[in-house]
């Protein structure tokens, strides 16, 4: 399976090569501006400053000390931004028969409106940076600057925003444990559904009996520096009409740097289990390189997942979009 998905992967990049998307986005100067005013304005130093806060904590690897600080401290965040928080506990078990002390956090809002938006994103991070250049550091824990920290940054932001402008529909943000303790390169083997083991659990063990929502939007890696978002391959495949709403609202919005109108390949991630688990529309926010082997930024599970890669612009780009989408739809 994974075999299959990375080869598609890299096939599709390399027939995407011939178009330049950067060449279809709109100068700023033509935009159509039928803005709704009513959207906030996304704070870029604030989320980075939930970056910065989550990071500092140390690498958030399941079972350590900061791992359990940090899930308090998000916890905390999203009741004091208003939200009905939920916390799921549970004892999940990785590839290597490790349980997992993990915690999905979940923050909603609106709780009583039907029509909802599914907004997630994993606060975990990796204990092992199996891709670093240097074989000594594969078995270190990275900080995941970007890949756990800045969608939850994000999230934050846009739940601060939220508290005091209340959109008209309900809205449940979920930060999803344990989705990156993946078998590692080194063990050479290949188990199945190592990875994303939060939102396995959740997608089987909703917060609320039957949950459903409208659509859902994954931020995943979502903080780097000149960050490309192509549409993703299983979002495209089960939520075309959601890829194509937000790729356009980014456009119009002057992000089309970022958010490239190009297909990508699919990659095993949270949407994937909320997609096949609830039948909930989903989209992954993804930052990819079609100039690297493994297909995901050159930093990716090294050691160099740190605050230095994270850049507010990108922040903004992704923050400002989902904020149009969720108050515009
Ligand atoms: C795999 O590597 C199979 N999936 C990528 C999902 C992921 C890992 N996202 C962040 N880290
Ligand atoms: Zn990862």
């Amino acid at each position: 399976m994974t075999r299959i998905i990375h080869l598609l992967f890299c096939l599709t990049f390399i027939s995407c090569n011939t178009t330049n998307s950067h060449e279809n986005a709109p100068a700023p100067s033509e935009i159509n501006t039928t803005v709704n005013n009513n959207v906030p304005q996304f704070d870029a130093d604030s989320a980075y400053a939930y970056i910065a806060r989550q990071v500092d904590f140390g690498p958030r690897v399941p079972n350590t000390e900061a791992h359990k600080r940090c899930g308090a401290y998000l916890t905390d965040e999203l009741k004091r931004f208003g939200a009905e928080t939920y916390v799921q506990e549970v004892s999940l078990t990785a590839w290597d028969k490790t349980k997992l002390q993990s915690k999905n956090i979940i923050g909603a809002y609106n709780t009583e409106k039907k029509e909802r938006i599914l907004l997630f994103a994993h606060w975990d991070s990796r204990p092992y940076a199996d891709h670093d250049p240097d074989k000594a550091n594969h078995r270190t824990p990275i900080d995941g600057a970007d890949d756990g920290a800045s969608g939850v940054g994000v999230l934050l932001e846009i739940a601060r925003q939220i508290k005091t402008n209340l959109p008209d529909k309900g809205i449940d943000i979920i930060f999803f444990d344990a989705e990156d303790y993946g078998t590692p390169e080194f063990a050479n083997v290949y188990i199945q559904d190592t990875w994303c083991l939060g939102s396995q659990y959740w997608a089987n063990n909703p917060h609320v009996p039957n949950y459903t929502a409208e659509f859902g939007i994954l931020l995943d890696m979502v903080g780097s520096k000149n960050a490309t978002f192509f549409r993703e391959y299983i979002s495209q495949k089960h939520a075309a009409p959601i890829v194509e709403m937000v790729w356009e609202t980014a456009r119009n919005l002057g992000y089309g740097k970022y958010f490239i109108n190009i297909d990508g390949g699919g990659i095993t991630d949270d949407h994937l289990y909320v997609i096949s688990g609830r039948g909930i529309p989903c989209i992954d926010i993804i930052n990819t390189d079609p100039e690297t082997a493994h297909g995901f930024g050159s930093y990716w599970h090294t050691v160099n997942d740190n605050m230095n890669n994270i850049d507010k612009k990108t922040l903004k780009a992704v923050g400002q979009t989902v904020l149009e989408v969720i108050y515009n739809n």
